[in-house]
């Protein structure tokens, strides 16, 4: 007989040693992940703009409000920043507790949205640092090394939690018959290199020389090296990163260059970029914007972008070298 399947909240409480009351946020975070899959069957555009700019979609909204309800019910949250929400929300009347900030995106890559593709909700949670009124900029601006725990939750085929609390990457499985996650991988680990790259290449004109260079490396036919690669792009970062992080590979959403000659990034670095970089690192693999590591950096702002290259330590490290031109 198999290994009977673990629930989540069991292996959280199994794994709380050095974790706290933090357990408790993350089975929260499970909850809203059983919310949104379940209403992912009700799509459609409000017609409104969120603070990027961009067409926000009914399911955002309702995903954020969700986050907002059961990080709030937790009681142990005092600030939460979101890519729905123009300024950091502070839960004033849980911050005499609350010890957590935690980042997130609703529903991410929800472009795929109108044609039935794969979505995800990404969480990045730090330790509430400052304190008086002048925790609001101390607790929404800490980088990506400060982060307890990050993970994602994927509605593709079937929802899956991945998560890291800095003791390696876990990923659970939702049971709908039972409702329940189930643990389906512990300790995930990327393989050293892979042989799939994941980038929009349609971008391409506006690159900079070292990421087209590398890319035509990846395409060149010279079986010694492994190479060509193929190539797999689905456009929503949870499920290119899910696949980058179980086969290998790299996934890069690179600096584009623009009119003015200055690069900049689209994947915005609090919700997106440093959680994932913290689940690749615990999984043995990398990320960095080709010159610096994403954990590193500290953020000047709520929804700063930041170029990314993430995936398996060696396809990363030489993408690094291209960029600093030295291949
Ligand atoms: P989306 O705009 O659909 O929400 O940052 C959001 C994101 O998707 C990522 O999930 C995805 O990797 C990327 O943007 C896709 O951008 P492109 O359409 O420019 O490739």
């Amino acid at each position: 007989m198999n290994e009977i399947a673990l629930r989540l909240a069991p292996h959280l409480r199994a794994e709380a040693g050095g974790m706290g009351d933090l357990p408790f946020v993350l089975d929260q975070i499970a909850v809203a992940g059983k919310l949104i899959a379940r209403e992912l069957g009700q799509l459609g555009l409000t017609g409104d703009v969120n603070v990027q700019g961009e067409v926000v979609k009914k399911l955002d909204v309702w995903a954020n409000d969700v986050m907002v309800r059961v990080l709030d019910a937790s009681g142990l949250v005092c600030t939460l920043v979101s890519e729905e929400m123009d300024s950091p929300l502070h839960l004033a009347e849980r911050c005499a507790e609350g010890k957590y900030v935690v980042c997130f995106d609703p529903v991410d890559g929800s472009s795929n949205l109108d044609v039935n593709g794969i979505v995800g909700t990404i969480f990045s949670i730090r330790r509430r640092r400052g304190r008086g009124s002048d925790h609001a900029a101390a607790d929404a601006f800490q980088p990506g090394s400060a982060q307890v725990a990050a993970g994602y939750v994927m509605y593709g085929p079937s929802t899956v939690l991945v998560y890291t609390a800095g003791e390696g990457v876990h990923a659970f499985t939702l049971d709908t018959t039972i409702g329940e996650f189930v643990r389906s991988r512990q300790q995930i680990q990327i393989p050293s290199r892979g042989h799939i790259y994941s980038v929009n290449e349609a971008h391409a004109p506006v690159w900079p020389p070292g990421i087209l260079k590398y890319i035509d490396y990846l395409r060149q036919r010279d079986p010694a090296t492994g190479r060509p690669y193929t190539a797999r792009y689905v456009g929503s970062m949870v499920a290119d990163v899910h696949r980058t992080l179980l086969e290998g590979g790299i996934f890069l959403y690179p600096g584009e260059v623009g009119a003015d000659g200055k690069t900049s990034g689209k994947l915005r670095l609090q919700y997106e970029a440093a959680p994932m970089a913290f689940l690749m690192e615990q999984a043995g693999g990398k990320a960095s914007t080709g010159g610096e590591r994403i954990q590193d950096i500290h953020p000047a702002s709520a929804h700063q972008r930041v170029p990314i290259l993430i995936g398996s330590r060696d396809d990363v490290t030489m993408a690094e070298e291209f960029v600093a031109g030295r291949r």
